[in-house]
């Protein structure tokens, strides 16, 4: 089964893994260079040993596509999956004036006052990037990752015009027309930029590949959060190329998710040493509204898993 995949690694992690201190001071266990394969055939990979949010894995893909990086998209769907790396540029900004929020984070796990405090804080920068359009111009954006590099690369450097790539488009048209070539290639990371991100793209590096009249997708991600981001970027991915295929013409393949840095952080061992013990469930199936003629034209609707059957959530604090 393709989850066993997914909760062998997860021991492996767990038997093998070197604890290694990180930058967000958390502590993980960790190993270098894994892989996971899984054959979209053989049903979709949304977790079933611990329910995973599809909807918020489709509208992050949907904001992507739409070459993406302002968080307001994300918070009109109730999608709060990147909210503290915005608030970080704010709290350090020299326009916040409210209560302190250095370290904020860890501060908030370990102290039940600081963290009314700051969830109110929190709850304000919400608010404002909702519906001040300043402040969202002004501290909205989580920099030159995912969905500006694949629809908007700017070619600053190189011309005096501000010429964009739409990588996206590019790909698209290149399966179209040479779907046996080596290129197909989507990449998230400039060089020139990428680092001055408040999260410097984690996914960094997609390979599409065609074959037997189906199309398969490698994904290099430079570092995995087993836990919590890795069951959302198996999904994501896997969608991707759901919809990539059906807007080229061909069946699903392997979905293929190699990782370097792969980690369990130190306070989420128990969370998945409990989601190992469990049972699985077969795994849904994706649905794509045939009618839809464009990548860029799903909408949530358009989108289904069917037959979703999983265990219950497990919550872990996301180490930022
Ligand atoms: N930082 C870290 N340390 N790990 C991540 O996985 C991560 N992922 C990011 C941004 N920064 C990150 C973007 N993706 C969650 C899932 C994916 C994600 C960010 C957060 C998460 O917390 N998932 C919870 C549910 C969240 C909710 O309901 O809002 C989960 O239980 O899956
Ligand atoms: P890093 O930039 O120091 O590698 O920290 C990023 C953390 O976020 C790391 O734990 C990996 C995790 N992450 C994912 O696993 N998947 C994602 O999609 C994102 C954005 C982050």
């Amino acid at each position: 089964k393709n989850e066993q995949q997914y909760l062998n690694l997860a021991q492996k992690i767990l038997n093998e893994g070197t604890l290694k201190t990180d930058r967000t001071g958390t502590g993980t266990y960790s190993l270098f260079g894994s892989q996971m394969r899984f054959n979209l055939q053989e049903g979709f990979p949304l977790l079933t040993t611990k329910k995973v949010y599809f909807g918020l894995i489709k509208s992050e893909l949907l904001w992507f596509l739409r070459g993406d990086n302002n968080i307001r998209f994300l918070l009109q769907h109730k999608n709060h999956i990147w909210d503290e790396w915005a608030f970080k540029n704010w709290v350090n900004s020299d326009q916040y004036d409210g209560p302190d929020m250095t370290n904020f984070s860890h501060r908030a796990q370990a102290d039940e006052q600081f963290a009314a405090i700051y969830q109110q804080q929190k709850e304000i920068f919400i608010d404002k990037i909702l519906n001040d359009d300043d402040f969202m111009e002004a501290f909205g954006y989580i920099g030159d990752v995912y969905g500006k590099l694949w629809r908007r690369w700017e070619t600053k450097s190189f011309t005096a015009d501000h010429t964009t790539i739409d990588q996206v488009s590019r790909l698209i048209e290149q399966i179209k027309t040479t779907p046996d070539s080596r290129r197909l290639i989507l990449t998230a990371w400039n060089p020139e930029t990428t680092p001055q991100a408040p999260l410097p793209s984690c996914h960094v590096l997609s390979q599409f590949y065609v074959a037997d009249g189906k199309i398969s997708l490698q994904l290099y991600q430079r570092s995995g959060d087993f836990f919590l981001g890795v069951p959302f970027n198996i999904a994501s991915y896997s969608l991707l190329l759901h919809m990539v295929a059906a807007q080229t013409g061909y069946e699903v393949g392997d979905f293929i998710h190699t990782i370097g840095d792969t980690h369990i952080y130190s306070n989420h061992v128990d969370q998945v040493k409990e989601q190992i013990s469990r049972p699985m469930h077969d795994l849904p199936k994706l649905w794509l509204n045939p009618e839809v003629k464009s990548i860029f034209d799903y909408t949530m609707a358009d989108i289904k898993v069917l037959d979703y059957e999983s265990e219950p959530g497990i919550k872990a604090p996301v180490a930022v």
